[in-house]
């Protein structure tokens, strides 16, 4: 069976969706931030603050090679894997890929409930948060299905998702 793997931009349910998804489907969940934080025992922002984007971008790439190998889990990556071209790559040679969207309003409301996230803990957050979805648009549309999720709970939008597997011969 093919992996499940939700790409979206941060505060579009990835996190959420895919773990009851994969609870409905008695499949592992695995989500790549928090692989990265167990694994490299530092958090996402620690990672950022001492190393950089780009060795977090790194250890983003190795972890996304590694996991591309599994079948039959469900992966929530972070909002900025699609950034590397290869890492889209790896993700789709055993998985369907499905883009999690929401708006603009949604997504401030529901990153503004934690300060985890180190690209968006600036004041400018709303220009940056807009320059960013702008840039990854047409990153997250080389998914197999994108669903907004802005007026949906993780249940529908898992209803979704699985009848969209269920059609496609996924599952
Ligand atoms: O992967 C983390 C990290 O904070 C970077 C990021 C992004 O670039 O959108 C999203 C988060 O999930």
């Amino acid at each position: 069976m093919k992996n499940i793997v939700l790409i979206g931009f941060m505060g579009t349910g990835k996190t959420s969706t895919g773990r009851l998804l994969a609870h409905r489907l008695g499949r592992t969940f695995i989500d790549t931030d928090q692989k990265i934080e167990f694994d490299n025992n530092i958090t996402v922002a620690e990672m950022f603050s001492i190393h950089g984007e780009q060795h977090f971008r790194q250890k983003e790439s190795e972890t996304i090679a590694r996991i591309s190998r599994y079948t039959d889990v469900v992966i929530a990556t972070g909002g900025g894997v699609v950034l590397r071209p290869e890492n889209l790559i790896r993700l789709k040679t055993n998985g369907v890929i499905i883009a999690l969207t929401a708006s603009l309003e949604v997504i401030l409301e529901r990153t503004s409930r934690r300060n985890c996230r180190p690209l968006l803990n600036r004041p400018d957050k709303e220009a940056v948060v807009s320059k960013l979805l702008k840039e990854r648009a047409d990153l997250y549309n080389k998914a197999d299905l994108s669903i907004d999720t802005s007026d949906s709970t993780p249940q529908q939008v898992c209803d979704h998702i699985i009848a969209f597997l269920r059609q496609g011969g996924y599952l």
